[in-house]
């Protein structure tokens, strides 16, 4: 995500942190670099021009302080206005009557399917009954596509042939009335282009359900364009959120950084994954955090905790303690962390993640496959007791894993530089930490 204007963001920091002094020259040469940085992002120049005017105000305002880190409140500023720019209001969903009625919008290809299960999904979540409405009958498969995803999480998917999407989504509406289902999502049709008739459409589903949520759904990957047609969209029915898809992939950032102050309707969630969980409400300081380069520790901390399970880390835990730490809870490990993520996702989640460090260190997520498939190799006995894996039996493994001989050994020394490590640590905690 964003790694481009990361990248720049991070450069500029680093000049802008060490000045002792802030003057007329470096406020200059921040805030070209600033907005060189923005147009390489794609962004909205009225964003642009708006966003260096707060933070020269700003700059110059501190000029006649004299603060005693200069560098460092010029970067708050920023990360600051970065803020701002993603609005502060607060990015829940809106639900008041029941059935709650959410209506997405948006043009073909951004998503709108895939979000309409992941909000359903969602709400599932948060104990919610919801029921799907396929209102795109343009595209010959996307009802099937919906009922598929509705299929895979157990939520109802409400359609009708011959009857047009205004009056199915009514129909809809006053089934889950009927059935007391909480919320009711409309996967509306898109189009390649914004056209009259589809702006017609949407505005009549619109009067017919009276929704409490219209979410203009758009490829975050795009740049200003996607915030052209939420205006427009916007004109034809008042949007109350912006959703932005596919944030997985490495966008300039031009959709993201423009959408909410052009349109002054906030985010409020963004797609992570092509995944039926891939969606996070959205914040907007992690957000903010993530494209200076300070990482996002908060979300990655999230993942991780709804990943790992509580029970097998507390067993892991005692084993470790208890000097039994042996290689099924190695492979235990090795699951619980692919669970969390690819690598890359972990990656880019880190501060200083374009430090040449992180950048150098290439994980490749098939080497924890392959990690697995030599444990797996190996019986019962060995797993417990490595070391009476000799000679042969390495072979053995390595043939029945279809790794090299090598792997094996390198996986070996590494189980036993961590046991060794585990003791110490150990005997250190023994002394200096109580019991628990
Ligand atoms: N990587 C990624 N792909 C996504 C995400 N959301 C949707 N997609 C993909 O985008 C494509 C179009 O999605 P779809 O829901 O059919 O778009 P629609 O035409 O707006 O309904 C599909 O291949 C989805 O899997 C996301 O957050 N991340
Ligand atoms: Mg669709």
């Amino acid at each position: 995500m964003f790694n481009q204007i990361t990248e720049k963001f991070q450069s500029i920091l680093r000049n802008v942190r060490g000045l002792g002094i802030i003057t007329d020259d470096n406020i200059k040469s921040t805030i070209r670099d600033v907005r060189k940085a923005f147009i390489d992002a794609d962004v909205n120049f009225k964003v642009i021009k708006s966003f260096i005017s707060k933070i020269e105000t700003q700059a110059q305002g501190t000029k006649v302080f004299k603060s005693v880190k200069p560098g460092e409140q010029f970067i708050k500023m920023i990360h600051d206005e970065l803020i701002s720019l993603f609005g502060n209001k607060s990015n829940g969903l809106l639900l008041g009557k029941k059935p709650s009625v959410i209506l997405l919008a948006g043009l073909q290809g951004v998503g709108k399917t895939t979000t309409a299960g992941k909000l359903a999904y969602y709400l599932q979540g948060l104990g919610k009954s919801v029921l799907l409405v396929a209102a795109d009958f343009y595209r010959p498969a996307a009802v099937k596509q919906l009922q598929k995803i509705g299929k895979q999480i157990n939520v109802p998917v409400f359609t009708e042939n011959g009857i047009d999407p205004i009056s199915l989504s009514k129909k809809a509406v006053l089934f889950a009335n009927q059935m007391k289902i909480d919320v009711v999502i409309i996967d509306t049709a898109g189009r390649l282009h914004l056209d009259e008739k589809m702006m017609l459409e949407i505005q009549e589903i619109k009067k017919s359900v009276n929704p409490d949520e219209i979410l203009y759904v758009a490829d975050g990957m795009s740049g200003q364009d996607a915030v052209k047609s939420a205006t427009v969209f916007h004109e034809a029915i008042p949007l109350t959120g912006n959703l932005l898809t596919k944030m997985d992939g490495d966008s300039r950032g031009g959709a993201a950084l423009s959408i909410s102050s052009i349109t002054d309707v906030p985010i409020k969630f963004i797609g992570t994954s092509e995944k039926i969980d891939g969606l996070e409400v959205f914040n907007a300081k992690r957000m903010a955090d993530r494209i200076l380069g300070f990482g996002d520790i908060l979300s990655l901390v999230e993942k991780a905790k709804n990943a790992i399970d509580d029970k097998k880390a507390t067993e892991l835990n005692k084993k470790i303690r208890l000097n039994r730490f042996d290689l099924d809870d190695f492979k235990i490990q090795i699951q619980q962390i692919k669970k969390i993520g690819p690598m890359s996702s972990i990656l880019d989640m880190m501060p200083g993640k374009n430090s040449k460090v992180l950048k150098n260190f290439k994980m490749d997520d098939r080497q924890l496959i392959w990690t697995e498939a030599i444990i797996n190799s190996m019986n019962k006995i060995e797993r417990k007791t490595p070391n009476i894996i000799d000679g042969s039996r390495r072979l053995r493994i390595a043939k029945g894993s279809g790794r090299p001989v090598q792997e094996v050994n390198a996986l070996l020394k590494q189980f036993t530089q961590m046991k060794k490590m585990m003791k110490k640590i150990n005997k250190f905690n023994k002394f200096s930490l109580p019991s628990f």
